[in-house]
């Protein structure tokens, strides 16, 4: 109540308002939004409780120019942070926050993640002057009266200050203060850089709290198989953003392996504990979805489509005249308003934006996991990494140690997305899908992955997946969407010691005859390219990291650069 008052003195907002999580009081927020016009109702007999809303703009995605951490020394941030020194940062942002709030009104949102009656949960409280903000807060995590009942007298909670400010993209500020817990946000509305619970909290300041305390915050969806015979193998996996991680979440099962189940317990962030089993234990901190709609349809997440229609807020899509949402995966419409609500001209600019979304309660969700509230969360048994490359990286390969896994996490790729401000499919650097969400030193973050091998000999293994191998005619190789379980079916046997592999310098890949591909139509010669390790090509992409490591300096664990002239040697042998 301190800390509110303080906020409030400095903000000066008309008047203050502590959420309660309630569906009532979900219900009045939406109303005096539809009033001020920052939600658009949906056809509430085909959408119930559904609502659009558009952004400004200029606003439409993560800004990373305008994304801090803010410690002491510079060093804390490493190259793969923007960083300030802390005192002058907050003198910075208190003085752009000055007087923000005034004629507005503040609400004080408390959040939880992950389930209430988990040791991992972590207690949040979100000041905002946004309704967009609180509303899909509520959506994400669990909101409200039930966050201050699990702190009650503690003060140990991460604080979030955010303002919708006066949109200046040029004062646009989201800063980190792992130290002190704190997130300050100004100037932006959209969920990545004002959802503090996300990004910033979930990933930010949890993974220098992990990195303290020996676990892992990490960007990863988890998800159980279950096959045939009921057993049921949990993974977890990163992917960058924007490359499929929400489509493999929620995969649907291809009817030639109808006898599998793909349960879903998140789709974007991973806590993992080790357990006294020595095995990673994981949660989904969120009890939400902040996906990508633009390229959604029943081809590529048939089960999503079935979510969305109750109990969401749809973000920069198109809006048919029927008043329902409209992106350009859908089938055609007749006359369209584009995300900012102008007419829309087939052939023309898309109508959704690249980057439009929709918040969704994971509950809607029809393959949501049995254990998703278990509060010590599932035993993952293997950690995929995933790129989007349309060259050279195989289908899927098994790192062959803990270690090796380690290097290839490291050695992650991604062409860039509509997901962050700045040009859309330059290849960049994502170590672990982590780039742009590791709170602290990302040499120091591949010593803290490398430690676990000391702490456990029950690790997960690692693997490495990519769907999106393109042929010389430019047409993706392998189909994609619900045949990749072909590939998790693979995964799963080898941690259960039944699929095959044969060691190759880059690790094991799938013997011959070992990746199920029954009822598979591919053009002859596929697999084989699917599967090829093309020395030469390995050599340059693996001598192509070399100046990124270096850019850590002493920070760059030696032990990752050993794995790393092991490969080289690998494939030069
Ligand atoms: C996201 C992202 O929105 O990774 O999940 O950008
Ligand atoms: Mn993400």
């Amino acid at each position: 109540m301190e800390w509110v008052d303080e906020v409030a003195s400095r903000t000066r907002p008309d008047s203050v308002v502590w959420c309660d999580g309630s569906e009532q009081e979900y219900r009045i927020f939406v109303d005096q939004m539809l009033k001020e016009g920052t939600l658009i109702e949906l056809d509430q007999k085909r959408y119930p409780n559904c609502y659009l809303h558009r952004s400004d703009p200029d606003d439409v995605a993560r800004t990373e120019a305008s994304t801090f951490i803010c410690t002491p020394e510079r060093a804390d941030a490493g190259p793969n942070n923007n960083w300030m020194n802390n005192r002058e940062a907050e003198n910075l942002l208190w003085r752009i926050f000055d007087g923000c709030m005034a004629g507005r009104t503040m609400y004080v949102a408390p959040y939880l993640l992950g389930p209430s009656n988990s040791p991992y949960c972590q207690v949040g409280v979100e000041i905002t002057d946004s309704l967009y903000v609180v509303i899909s807060l509520r959506i994400m995590t669990r909101m409200g009266a039930i966050a201050l009942e699990r702190l009650k007298d503690r003060d140990q909670f991460v604080r979030g200050i955010h303002s919708i400010g006066t949109m200046n993209h040029s004062l646009r500020y989201v800063c980190h203060f792992p130290n002190t817990k704190l997130i300050m946000s100004i100037n932006s509305n959209y969920g990545g850089n004002a959802l503090l619970s996300k990004k910033s909290h979930s990933l930010r300041i949890a993974s220098v709290a992990a990195r303290e305390e020996g676990w892992l915050a990490e960007h990863m969806l988890i998800v159980g198989i279950e096959d045939g015979s009921g057993r049921l193998t949990y993974l977890s996996g990163a992917f960058p953003s924007a490359s499929g991680k929400t489509n493999l979440a929620m995969l649907k099962p291809p009817p030639s392996l109808n006898d599998f189940k793909v349960w879903l317990l998140g789709d974007d962030i991973a806590w993992l504990h080790l357990s006294a089993d020595g095995r990673l234990y994981a949660i989904n901190p969120e009890v939400g979805f902040f996906c990508v709609a633009s390229n959604s349809s029943a081809k590529t997440n048939p089960n999503l489509m079935e979510a969305i229609r109750k109990n969401t807020i749809f973000t920069n899509v198109g809006l048919t005249a029927e008043r329902t949402p409209w992106w350009d995966a859908q089938p055609p419409a007749a006359s369209v308003l584009d995300w900012r609500g102008r007419t829309w001209h087939p052939g023309g600019a898309t109508a959704a934006h690249p980057n439009s979304r929709f918040t969704i309660p994971i509950r809607r969700y029809p393959m949501l996991s049995p254990k998703s509230d278990d509060p010590h969360g599932v035993p993952v048994s293997a950690i995929l990494f995933g790129g989007r490359r349309s060259e050279l990286v195989p289908l899927v390969y098994e790192a062959s140690s803990w270690e090796h896994g380690v290097l290839v996490g490291a050695m992650m790729k991604v062409e860039t997305t509509a997901a962050a401000d700045g040009t859309v499919g330059r290849l960049r650097e994502d170590p672990m899908a982590m780039m742009p969400f590791c709170g602290y030193d990302m040499g120091a973050y591949f010593q803290h992955w490398l430690d676990f091998s000391r702490k456990s000999k029950n690790l997960p293994r690692i693997f490495h997946v990519n769907w999106f191998r393109r042929g010389k005619d430019g047409r993706f190789v392998w189909p994609g969407y619900g045949e990749n379980l072909r590939v998790l079916k693979w995964i799963v046997g080898r941690v259960n010691g039944e699929a095959e592999a044969v060691e190759t310098p880059i690790g094991n890949l799938p013997a011959p005859g070992s990746l199920d591909l029954k009822g598979l139509d591919l053009p002859k010669g596929a697999i084989e390219e699917l599967l090829y390790v093309d020395r030469e090509g390995w050599l340059k992409e693996v001598s192509s990291f070399e100046k990124f490591f270096k850019t850590f300096g002493d920070r760059f664990p030696k032990a990752l650069w050993q794995e790393y002239w092991n490969l080289i040697a690998r494939l030069q042998s």
